[in-house]
């Protein structure tokens, strides 16, 4: 098996590309299906600062990685969510990777924050644990982003996540998520424009690049996805694609060029005029946003002191500039009940992955 640009030995076959490609070839084919994507749905700029969701899993340090080597700002946000041991080593991995790239890593705590954790909060609050954790990652993350003058939030959405969404969202018809869910969710009324620079690579090509470049990240799926549709959805995908390479990528390409645009009028339709939060500040289309609701019910609690206070709290060191007022970005606040299956909900890690060469190496 030789590499297709400079025939010396192939560490990677990738089937829907008929090539295979060395160690150097694979990781330039990555970064160049990044610019590609970046390029053809203008993500991002050299001048803008992006904040990139990170979990610990390969897909959010895989993204992180490749914008930091192209050159753009990127900081990350680890949000910790108080599921056991998951959080704590997931954290762990997320920091020991912004130590080796001296990149800045922002941390926010559910529990030690807000008073809730994601197991015993979305019991107490009568949720499906990924539906409490799909409004709180994307109501902090929009949250931060803002108040940290972020131009951009990227997440490590890669091609197997995007069309087991999109496969999801087909089955049942949603046809107001059909309509958002697009590469680049544009900046509105204050709120951050959200990216998606891995939709051209796959699951198995974001485990390899992290081998390739020795980076480490967790293999454990959450152990609250059990029974979760979204890897249903991706087993059916994988088995389509086994019998038909690049079946994922026309099918998720192909809406996004030929069906996409006849769903965004009703996704623009839905979107409700917003006033600030009443408790946080947050944009909402209700008096009190979805959040501080899931919080009072989940029994935590706001972040004491004032929003200035708050902020430090969550920035630190790291906090690079004045925040806006809380009542300066508004948030269309969706309030989707579908945890990981929502257009923004941030990096499914999902995949039991395993970081061996006979999946990594063909
Ligand atoms: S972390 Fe959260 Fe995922 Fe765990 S509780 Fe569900 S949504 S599965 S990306
Ligand atoms: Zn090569
Ligand atoms: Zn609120």
């Amino acid at each position: 098996m030789k590499c297709r640009v400079c025939r010396e030995p192939a560490i990677i076959d990738i089937r829907r590309h008929n090539a295979n490609f060395c160690e150097e070839h694979f990781l330039r084919l990555c970064r160049d299906q990044v610019t590609k994507a970046i390029d053809a749905f203008s993500m991002i700029t050299p001048d803008e600062r992006c904040l990139v969701a990170v979990s610990g899993g390969k897909d959010s340090l895989a993204v992180w990685d490749i914008l930091l080597d192209l050159g753009y700002q990127v900081d990350g946000l680890y949000l910790g969510l108080g599921i056991g041991d998951y959080s704590d080593e997931s954290a762990r991995y997320a920091r020991e990777y912004a130590e080796s790239r001296g990149a800045t890593l922002i941390e926010v705590s559910l529990p030690r924050t807000y008073g809730f954790d994601i197991p015993n909060g979305s019991r107490a609050a009568k949720r499906k644990p990924c539906s409490a954790c799909g409004l709180s990652k994307r109501h902090l993350f929009d949250q931060a982003a803002i108040a940290g003058r972020y131009d951009v939030v990227a997440t490590g959405h890669n091609l197997d996540d995007e069309a087991a969404v999109l496969f999801g969202n087909v089955l049942h018809w949603q046809t107001d998520y059909l309509g958002r869910q697009l590469p680049v969710l544009p900046a509105r009324d204050g709120f951050p424009r959200k990216i998606k620079p891995l939709v051209r690579l796959g699951e198995r090509e974001m485990a390899a690049y992290c081998v390739v470049k020795g980076i480490d990240y967790i293999v454990d799926e959450c152990p609250m996805a059990k029974g979760n549709k979204h890897i249903g959805y991706k087993e059916a995908l994988n088995a389509i694609e086994a019998t038909s390479a690049g079946a994922k990528h026309s099918f998720y390409f192909g809406f996004l060029d030929r069906a996409s645009e006849r769903f965004q009028a009703e996704a623009e339709a839905d979107q409700a005029e917003l006033t600030p939060c009443i408790e946080c500040g947050s944009p909402t289309s209700t008096e009190v946003c979805a959040f501080c609701r899931l919080v009072t019910r989940a029994g935590g609690h706001l972040p004491e002191g004032d929003h200035d206070i708050r902020l430090d709290a969550w920035f630190g060191d790291h906090r690079h500039v004045e925040p806006v007022l809380d009542d300066a970005y508004p948030d269309p606040d969706p309030d989707p009940d579908v945890g990981a299956g929502a257009d923004d909900a941030i990096a499914v890690d999902l995949s039991p992955t395993r970081r061996t060469p006979k999946d990594v190496r063909a």
